[in-house]
């Protein structure tokens, strides 16, 4: 089975959907027999990067780790999927410039923030809004929109597995499996 090793970004609010569509993509990637690794905040923040917290330079320390990590990744052949809110284009573009062109592939997660804080599946955002929690995501911290991914996909509406078809598609488009 040929299986080009690549990082697929995914970027986007808490609540976006990140990490649902992130899990499911890999579950159908290793359906099709293909070798993965998702990472995520529940693995990274309480390991590897369990020092670090939410101001914007231990964001930065903490994608700047996981870029590194999925590097190593990358090398072994893994096909890597991240799912981190990573608010900043400086950070997510540092990350992109370490991989080759075609080999990271940057995935915005564009569910409008009135959605997600709507979902608010921890009530993160209800405590954000109180000032219980501070610099949250679109609420008192920034996130600067991407300008340059390769794909968009609004969780809004529509159902899951027609946006992991739309991103098996394109990984089919470039070669990936
Ligand atoms: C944003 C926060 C915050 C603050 C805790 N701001 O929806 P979740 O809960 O499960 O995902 C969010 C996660 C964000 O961690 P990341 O490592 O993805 O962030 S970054 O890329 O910016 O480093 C949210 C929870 O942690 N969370 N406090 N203040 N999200």
């Amino acid at each position: 089975k040929n299986q080009q090793p690549m990082l697929l970004w995914f970027t986007g609010l808490s609540g976006s959907g990140k990490s649902t569509l992130a899990g499911a993509l890999e579950k159908a990637l290793f359906d099709a027999g293909v070798h993965t690794y998702l990472l995520d905040g529940d693995n990274v923040r309480h390991g590897l990067c369990r020092d670090l917290g939410f101001s914007s330079e231990d964001r930065d320390e903490n994608l700047r780790r996981v870029g590194e990590v999925a590097k190593l990744m990358v090398d072994a052949g893994l096909v890597v999927l991240s799912a981190f809110i990573s608010p900043t284009r400086e950070e997510r573009e540092a990350i992109r410039s370490q991989f080759p062109s075609g080999q990271f592939v940057e995935v915005h997660v564009s569910t409008p923030i009135e959605v997600c804080e709507a979902r608010d599946p921890k009530g993160l955002y209800l405590k954000a809004r109180k000032g219980e929690i501070r610099d949250f995501t679109g609420i008192s911290a920034p996130y600067e929109e991407p300008q340059s991914a390769e794909l968009t996909i609004d969780t809004s509406n529509g159902d899951l597995d027609i946006q992991v078809k739309a991103l098996l598609d394109y990984l089919s488009a470039i070669g990936v499996h």
